[in-house]
């Protein structure tokens, strides 16, 4: 890879997370999933992007998450040794991320192509309650006269609250940060400690590889340590078993029930709370390279290990796209054979017979010889009586068939009918199904006769014009080639000089005789009449075939096509899906092996890895 290909790669990878995570969201069963690819995205912009950019490892990044009331923002307090963070009984109020940055040597803030997603930099002070895609960052006052500050080169981040996966907004806001954190404080309160979405939001960092230190909220001291076993045997105990090794162990402590003057004072009356609290973030960072090389490291591998659990949305929407797809081309199938088997095969295309008249008059002679044709024609009269007479004996009346339009609208609707039959067969099993058969009768179907009808008569001009000039091909090729029409005239007309001549010579005198010279010329006319008729008859065949591909491209093949994108509105196309397949795992792996060379290199490896990545929770 180019020194700068990675940017590339980053930035095509947090779009096909992105896109995926739009496709998710328009499944209500599946925000879950969303969230998991936004935090997907946010590790690829905020921690693998800047890395490989060289950015340096400071600041470290220390998120504050959890439930609803749970103390994050008292947490967040008691670790920047001063009420900075707006401690608020109101559940939600916390509506964006604030960073806190304690006192210290300053340093440059990240900066990377998509850092921090859609989140934008306010640069005037907000209460926190404030409902837009934005953070903020403050600094914390330095105290006359105290020690530096225990988490400086470090930014604290107070976020909005983690209760529920469907609060888009500001729970993208929260995964932004959670995803940049390189530790996570994770924050839950004694009656609320094992609350079902921030348990799941858990697990999800746990997975993702980062750093944890759990801070229980609230109890009575006395219940502390009960709290704390519960918690370790509740949610801990039920975090994913993992393939690659051992959860290391999560530090859980307690905070218990603070008094008005401890949340007024964390540095000084509850100093020794906030001591144990500081404590526990520096035992999970070593030093910030080595906390930031497992943020990296534990992201890029929960990537490659996650990726395709990301990607199983889209694999088995894919499945259902194509099974949509198969369907609509069966049902395709079906109308064309339909309509080759109740029209096409019985169609003589009756314009043609008036074209096969013309031929036949192009081989009777012109100028003076139109007299002896006429003569010619008085002749034959005999023969033609006897012919029609026996024709009409012999042969049934043309039954007449069923007209096309009927062929094909009958063919249509059952085309519709089987797609509907399938759509709610399948309703059950999957949301693609289940949208189909609901707008089914409402939207798709009626949307769909409106093409056909338009696609119809396009069709039918179409034909016509096809019809006429397959016969005028016929005229033409006589007319344009003059030699060829006066051998064919001459010869029919030599024929017909020649047996009068014959019949004339070898019956003279003149007697009864004479008859055969009414059958003579009869027959010279049928050879011409049958001569004509298989040429006509080629073409015939040749205008089947062409009305067959006429059907496909005009009305079958645009309506398949529309029917097959239809499920699709909204911008999930089958070609997109296939695209988002094939190309998240190949960046997926560009970047784990960047990282891992760009580790090796510049950074002595770790001795172990303090936070091997678990198994993958399974979609929701
Ligand atoms: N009595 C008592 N109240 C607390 C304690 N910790 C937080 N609170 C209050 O609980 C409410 C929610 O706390 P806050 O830190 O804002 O929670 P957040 O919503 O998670 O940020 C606030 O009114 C706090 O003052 C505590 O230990 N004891
Ligand atoms: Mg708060």
């Amino acid at each position: 890879m180019e020194p700068t290909e990675h940017r590339l790669t980053i930035s095509q990878l947090a779009e096909d997370f992105r896109w995926l995570e739009d496709h998710c969201r328009r499944q209500p069963d599946l925000v879950a999933l969303a969230g998991r690819l936004r935090l997907a995205s946010a590790l690829t912009r905020n921690v693998v992007g800047p890395f490989l950019e060289g950015q340096p490892a400071r600041p470290l990044h220390i998120a504050v998450v959890g439930g609803a009331g749970t103390g994050k923002s008292t947490v967040v307090n008691f670790l920047a040794g001063a009420v900075v963070a707006e401690a608020n009984p109101q559940a939600g109020y916390t509506r964006h991320p604030t960073a806190f940055l304690p006192p210290g040597p300053s340093f440059p803030w990240p900066s990377f192509l998509g850092f921090l997603g859609p989140l934008q930099r306010l640069s005037d002070d907000q209460p926190a309650n404030t409902d837009r895609d934005v953070y903020q960052v403050k600094r914390i006052p330095a105290r006359e006269g105290a020690e530096p500050h225990p988490l400086a080169g470090c930014v604290i981040w107070d976020c909005p609250d983690m209760t529920t996966w469907a609060a888009e907004n500001y729970v993208n806001r929260l995964l932004e940060v959670a995803g940049l954190a390189d530790v996570v404080v994770y924050v839950a309160s004694d009656e609320r400690y094992n609350d079902e979405v921030p348990t799941q939001f858990l697990h999800l960092l746990v997975s993702a590889g980062k750093a944890i230190v759990v801070v229980l909220t609230k109890m009575r001291a006395a219940d502390a340590a009960a709290l704390v076993g519960h918690f370790r045997q509740e949610v801990l105990g039920r975090l994913p078993v993992s393939p690659s090794g051992a959860i290391p162990p999560i530090p859980v402590m307690a905070l218990p029930q603070l008094t008005p003057d401890e949340r007024r004072d964390p540095a000084g009356v509850a100093a020794p709370h906030r001591a144990a609290l500081v404590q526990a973030i520096r035992a999970v960072c070593p030093s910030e390279d080595a906390a930031r090389t497992r943020t990296v490291v534990n992201a890029a591998r929960y990537l490659s290990v996650a990726g395709e659990g990301l990607l199983d949305v889209a694999r088995s929407d894919l499945a259902q796209l194509e099974a949509w797809k198969a369907a609509v081309a069966a049902g395709q199938r079906d109308f064309e054979e339909r309509y080759r088997r109740e029209f096409l095969s019985g169609e003589r295309f009756g314009r043609l017979d008036i074209y096969a008249e013309r031929l036949l008059e192009l081989l009777e002679p012109a100028g003076a010889g139109r007299i002896v044709s006429q003569l010619l024609w008085l002749l034959r009269s005999p023969y033609r009586w006897l012919r029609d007479s026996l024709y009409a004996l012999v042969v049934r009346p043309e039954v007449l068939g069923v007209p096309e339009k009927t062929v094909v609208e009958a063919s249509f609707q059952s085309w519709l009918d089987f797609l509907q039959a399938e759509a709610l067969r399948k309703a059950g099993t999957h949301p693609l199904w289940k949208q189909l058969a609901t707008r089914f009768a409402a939207e798709l179907a009626p949307q769909a006769r409106e093409r056909f009808t338009h696609n119809f008569r396009t069709f039918e001009v179409q034909q016509r014009q096809d019809v006429e000039a397959a016969g005028q091909a016929l005229i033409a090729r006589w007319e344009k080639n003059p030699a060829l029409l006066y051998s064919l005239r001459g010869g029919k007309w030599g024929l017909d000089v020649a047996i009068i001549a014959a019949v004339t010579y070898y019956t003279w005198p003149p007697g009864w005789l004479l008859l055969l010279i009414p059958v003579g010329v009869a027959l010279t006319h049928q050879l011409a009449e049958w001569f004509i008729r298989c040429l006509v008859e080629g073409t015939r065949q040749r205008l089947r075939a062409e009305r067959e591909a006429l059907l496909t491209a005009t009305l079958t093949q645009p309506l398949a096509d529309w029917l097959t994108q239809w499920p699709s509105t909204g911008g999930t196309s089958l070609e997109k899906l296939q695209q988002v397949l094939h190309r998240v795992p190949v960046a997926i792996r560009r970047l784990e092996q960047r990282v891992s060379e760009r580790v090796t290199t510049a950074f002595p490896p770790p001795a172990a890895s303090p936070c091997p990545v678990p198994s993958v929770p399974k979609t929701a």
